[in-house]
């Protein structure tokens, strides 16, 4: 969540002059960000409407706690235990607005356990669930003077339409589609840009008999994991469709295979296999070494993912089988605006949820000229190419499929990055202590042209980067500098990322 925010009325808002100054008749109607947002129904308001109210402000009645803001509220309140929390929020109203919000209630949850649970009864909220209340013993208290972004925000947030994010995409933006493409056609000219292809995966049987309803005829006893917890399906379904969290947990589970005990791969009985047009994916010679690949994907509409790169360098499908999705991406050398990436790329600070992210930056994104977007619908499959940033946002409630892979034409991303980066390589089990040896190692018994290719495009990346370091130092024209030498085939030039790669940095 955010902390803070500029200080908005529902209905209104300033524009600044330019100047960051507000000008009086700047005074204007919001035309949508929040036209979808009902009015809170606590009657909680944002912090800016404290100025036009002549009754007595809830925050009044706060005694000593007066003097803290309310993010420092709600920090100390998520140390306190269930009872004490429900019992605060009855001394005042303006406790009472802070002691409801959810999302101390669904930390709570996750700590208690409930949370060890895989079925139970989901009423609609954290607070009520760990309560154990039904819906109509909830206490509802008039907080209409209650002023607060930090409570109003995350309602805005769980409100607003995604439809005035996601439609009028600018035409140079689309991401291109395509009914297929052939091998050939990828290897080519599509193995670095994204796509969507819309006649692709009709024919799996998964497309054709999976739906929210029939998973959970099937499998509602079955346990998938959703972010911190592992439910039935039949509980998740229930969370699902009666939840307002701003980021609802999502399902995303890498054994779902097994747990449904369906086959992937071409042949009858199969579920679903993956496409030709991606070719081999060199991933599989690493057999049952090979770190999770794929994953059943099952959200409401607002779930999604924020903004990441795929693990390992690898690229990846993502194919939709109900509802939409909207994705936004961007190729890896671009800076994304709100993604935060530590000096060494091993972290990626992305604080914002979905929701505050397009709220915030999306209007800036889109003006980027690397930015691409496009909503992939069922039916549809949509490729990440290596390193490529993406948020995704699930337009409605829907199921989807996706898999990693490494195509030949990525194979030199892949070895620099399980070489330069081993504290960033992740998904492998732990008995698998050298991950880059393993993958050249099989690599050299199964493809060793494709191993010296990938080798080369290495090194001559490696050169090139050199290269420009040395120009732009000034280092190139003296004879008599030592010069590290980074050709041939030898895995072992360590000339590392430290100047940071534009190409290649992965996450
Ligand atoms: O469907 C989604 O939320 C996107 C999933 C994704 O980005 C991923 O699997 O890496
Ligand atoms: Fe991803």
């Amino acid at each position: 969540m955010l902390l803070c925010h500029e200080q908005r009325q529902i209905d209104v808002a300033f524009k600044t002059n330019g100047h960051g100054n507000h000008t009086p008749n700047d005074f204007q109607e919001l035309p949508s960000t929040e036209s979808s947002v009902p009015a809170h129904p606590l009657g909680i308001k944002p912090l800016g409407n404290q100025y036009f109210f002549n009754g007595t402000n809830a925050r009044k009645s706060l005694g000593t706690l007066q003097p803290l803001p309310d993010e420092m509220l709600t920090q100390l309140f998520e140390f306190l235990d269930k009872r004490t929390l429900r019992l605060l929020g009855y001394t005042c109203r303006f406790l009472f607005a802070h002691c409801v919000s959810d999302d101390l209630w669904k930390s709570i949850f996750l700590e208690s356990e409930l949370a060890r649970e895989p079925s139970f009864q989901w009423q609609g909220s954290w607070r009520a669930t760990v309560l154990g209340f039904s819906r109509e013993r909830q206490t509802k208290i008039d907080c209409s003077n209650v002023f607060s972004d930090v409570l109003h925000r995350p309602f805005v947030c769980s409100y607003i339409s995604l439809r005035q994010f996601t439609s009028n995409i600018p035409p140079v933006n689309e991401i291109n589609r395509f009914e297929d493409l052939s091998y050939e056609e990828f290897a080519d000219k599509w193995s670095s840009k994204p796509f969507i292809l819309t006649k692709c995966i009709q024919a799996w049987p998964a497309y054709r008999t999976w739906s929210l309803d029939t998973l959970l005829k099937m499998y509602s006893d079955v346990i998938f994991r959703a972010e911190a917890v592992d439910w039935s399906f039949s509980t998740y379904y229930q969370y699902m469709f009666d939840n307002r969290d701003e980021s609802p947990l999502y399902l995303f589970d890498k054994k779902f295979a097994e747990k449904m005990k369906i086959e992937v791969g071409k042949g009858d009985g199969m579920a679903y296999w993956k496409p030709d047009c991606f070719g081999p994916d060199l991933f599989e010679i690493l057999g049952a070494e090979r770190p999770a690949h794929r994953w059943l994907i099952v959200g409401p509409e607002r779930s999604g993912s924020t903004f990441h790169k795929d693990p390992n360098a690898t690229s990846a499908w993502n194919a939709v089988l109900q509802g939409a999705k909207y994705w936004i991406m961007f190729p890896p050398s671009a800076s994304v605006p709100g993604v935060y990436v530590s000096k060494d790329n091993s972290e990626v600070t992305s604080p914002l949820s979905i929701a505050e992210w397009l709220l915030e930056f999306h209007a800036e994104a889109r003006l980027l000229p690397e930015c691409r977007e496009g909503i992939c619908r069922a039916g549809e499959i949509l490729h990440v190419p290596s390193g490529w940033w993406h948020l995704v946002v699930n337009l409605e409630s829907g199921i989807a499929l996706t898999q990693n892979f490494v195509p030949k034409s990525h194979i030199s991303d892949v070895l620099s990055f399980l070489r330069d980066r081993p504290e960033q390589v992740s998904g492998f089990e732990k008995d698998v202590t050298d991950p880059c040896g393993l993958f050249i190692d099989r690599l050299k018994e199964q493809y060793p042209g494709l191993l010296e290719d990938g080798l080369k495009q290495l090194a001559a990346k490696q050169t090139q980067k050199k290269r420009r370091w040395d120009d732009a130092v000034g280092y190139n024209d003296t004879e008599d500098q030592p010069q590290k030498k980074s050709s041939g085939f030898s895995f072992g030039f360590a000339l590392g990322d430290e100047e940071g790669d534009e190409e290649d940095e992965m996450i």
